[in-house]
């Protein structure tokens, strides 16, 4: 890689780190403490940082990854866990998570996760969600769900086998192990892997080729992959997408024009080709 980086933070918050360079967003699980396991304001903050950057034009690709050497994301923090989900500062039960799951998915921009230790539980879900996955040599990758009391039957489990088929889904949240980056990569869970010292450097030329590319044709490709899995909220997004596209034409501009202009729209001009 030619440039170096020059990260900048977009916006201060607790536990996350959230930050910009070069069309492309970092946003950092800062809690290495605890192998970077998210709380609902750990997540509160994931969402606010990932509705930036839905919101913002010059956010081309987003990156997810965790601090330090150690974790990706090790999953909800079960010192927080309580009967009917996570605690968070306000005292309210939550399991959050789920919508930034659905944040990732549904952002029109690539979203990489760069896997830079475990990637363990709801923080292993968390890369499985992502349109790509970069993976250092120390990765480790597995659900623990069934050990510890939990599960994901959603995303978690469905999306994961698309990835791996279903025999190996079902190996992992059944027995719960770990693979390792090279056997991650095996099975089609992941789409690289480089040393440790590599991951950013390589994560970010992924993404500065991806922004060669034509925004709109990656947004397309993106919700049609996910339209053929989702059901009628993936058409949902797909419509939207495809209405998105619509107005742009003058076809469109035509039908509101002629309703202002007081005049019957003529549409006549307008080819139907084959
Ligand atoms: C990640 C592991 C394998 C790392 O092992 P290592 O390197 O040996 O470090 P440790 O000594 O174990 O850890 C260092 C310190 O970090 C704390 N810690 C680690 N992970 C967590 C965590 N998830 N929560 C709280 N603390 C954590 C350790 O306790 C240790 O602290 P000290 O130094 O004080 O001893 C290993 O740490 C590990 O296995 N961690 C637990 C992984 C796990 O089981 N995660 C939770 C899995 N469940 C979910 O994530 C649920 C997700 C969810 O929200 C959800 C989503 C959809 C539907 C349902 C749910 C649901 O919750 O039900």
């Amino acid at each position: 890689m030619s440039k170096k980086t020059d990260w900048k933070t977009l916006k201060e918050f607790d536990e996350i780190l959230f930050e910009y360079w070069g069309g492309i967003a970092k946003i950092t699980i800062n809690r290495p403490r605890y192998r970077n396991a998210f709380t609902p304001d750990t997540t509160k903050e994931l969402c606010e940082a990932m509705t930036h950057c839905r919101e913002n034009p010059d956010v081309r690709v987003v990156v997810l990854t965790g601090a330090g050497d150690k974790a990706f994301c090790s999953g909800g923090d079960q010192n927080v866990k309580s009967h009917a989900g996570y605690i968070g500062k306000d005292g309210v039960p939550r399991l959050n998570i789920l919508d930034f799951q659905k944040q990732i998915r549904s952002l029109p921009k690539p979203v990489v996760a760069m896997v830079n230790g475990y990637a363990i539980g709801g923080g292993h879900v968390l890369h499985v969600v992502c349109d790509l996955t970069i993976a250092s040599e120390n990765a480790i990758f597995g659900q623990t769900g069934p050990k510890v009391g939990s599960f994901d039957a959603g995303f978690g489990s469905s999306y994961l086998a698309r990835h791996v088929g279903q025999k190996k889904a079902r190996e992992i949240w059944f027995l719960c192990r770990q693979y390792s980056a090279r056997e991650a990569l095996e099975m089609g869970l992941v789409n690289t892997v480089v040393p440790f010292d590599k991951l950013e450097e390589t994560t970010i030329e992924w993404c500065r080729q991806m922004m060669k590319h034509s925004p709109i044709a990656l947004r397309m490709i993106k919700t049609g992959l996910n339209a053929e899995l989702d059901g009628q909220a993936g058409l949902q997004e797909f419509a939207g997408n495809a209405t998105m596209l619509y107005y742009m034409t003058e076809e469109a501009q035509e039908g509101k024009n002629a309703f202002l202009e007081k005049r019957n729209p003529d549409y006549t001009k307008y080819p139907n080709l084959p």
